[in-house]
């Protein structure tokens, strides 16, 4: 078909035009930084049935990001493959390392948030740990899934797609590590996996901070506790962490447990114990005989809500010991091990699990 030379000028004007609108529409956009580590949300299973048996860890982050195209329209997205594990498996070497490429990332003007893919069973684990040690204002997102992207209403891809919305938001600055689950917007410090097969297994019992629907945050409240900018704590100047270990109280109770882990040195000894961190008076003992070999001891709870109060179950005071607040086992031990790295005196450490 012939086209004057006039309507071919036209139209290679008008196409540059729209090249131009689209590239200062993606410059507008935010830059997220996706940083992949494994997990169910990277998962595989042989047919869509499959809900709960499936491989963790098998999708690497460009196939992520490629198998959804709408992150495209609210944000310019990159990854990186810092892992590709099941999280029950990550060690402290790999948060050490997960969490240094945050920081450096957080500090560079061409990141404006920053998403870490993960699984779900110690996800609570990391997102409290950047909370404690990444000193950035710009949204880190830590997000996982419960089903594979392979099942039926798989909930990986709204989750990610949530997460990424989240960390390109200039409202979710300043909030401390978020986690989104579920359309829920949680904080790094106070969710936590409480049931371990349904999508909605996220919770926090002090409530999520918001929800994201359709790309657009409602915020309801916001942390209290010191987190990112405001921790004395900074992963760039901690390069090690020191062994800390949890022993559980239940009915029957013995002290194997807490002799193997002050015989093999432990700088703390979290005790999950019955109803507000109670002790069996039988393990006192050996509790006190570890504090004197230079554990700490730190009172924990097994019962999921609520918080341990000092000085009500154990004379904390005259026992020396420390009380973990509202964080459960797994949580304290997160706190124990950064805050260790600064001082092993239980009046300070007290007061980190007041304050964090
Ligand atoms: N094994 C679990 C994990 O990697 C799978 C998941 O739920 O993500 O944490």
């Amino acid at each position: 078909m012939y086209l004057s030379p006039r309507f071919r000028a036209f139209a290679a004007g008008a196409a540059l035009l729209a090249a131009s609108a689209l590239a200062q529409a993606q410059q507008a956009l935010p830059n997220v930084v996706i940083l992949a580590t494994g997990g169910t949300i990277a998962g595989a299973g042989a047919s869509a049935v499959n809900s709960a048996t499936y491989a963790a860890a098998k999708v690497g982050v460009d196939k992520l990001i490629a198998g959804l195209p709408e992150l495209s329209k609210i944000a310019n997205v990159r990854g990186e493959q810092v892992f590709q594990v099941a999280s029950e498996s990550l060690t402290n070497d790999n948060l050490l390392t997960l969490a240094k490429r945050v920081s450096a990332l957080s500090k560079q003007a061409d990141v404006d948030g920053i998403v870490i893919t993960h699984g779900t069973d110690t996800l609570e684990e990391t997102a409290y740990f950047l909370t404690l040690t990444v000193h950035t204002s710009k949204p880190i997102v830590v997000v996982g899934s419960m089903r594979p992207g392979t099942a039926l209403s798989a909930d990986g891809a709204l989750n990610l797609y949530d997460a990424v919305s989240v960390a390109g938001s200039k409202d979710a600055v300043g909030k401390g590590v978020l986690v989104t689950m579920n359309d829920n917007i949680d904080s790094g410090r106070d969710v936590s996996k409480n049931v371990n097969v349904k999508t909605s297994a996220f919770s926090s019992q002090w409530g999520p901070l918001g929800m994201v629907v359709e790309g657009k945050n409602y915020w309801f409240r916001a942390p209290v506790k010191r987190h990112t900018m405001a921790s004395e704590f900074d992963i760039d100047a901690i390069n090690a962490l020191p062994a800390v270990e949890i022993a559980m109280g239940y009915e029957g109770v013995s002290s194997t447990a807490i002799d193997a882990f002050s015989k093999s040195g432990v700088k703390a000894i979290i005790h999950g114990g019955t109803g507000n961190g109670s002790v069996a008076n039988r393990i006192v003992p050996n509790l006190q005989k570890a504090r004197t070999d230079g554990a700490v001891i730190i009172r924990s709870s097994r019962v999921a809500d609520g918080f341990v109060i000092r000085n009500a179950e154990q004379p904390d005071d005259k026992y020396d010991w420390v009380v973990a607040h509202d964080l459960r086992p797994q949580k304290a031990r997160i706190l124990a091990m950064v805050a260790l790295t600064k001082t092993s005196d239980t009046k300070e450490l007290q007061r980190i699990f007041w304050e964090y």
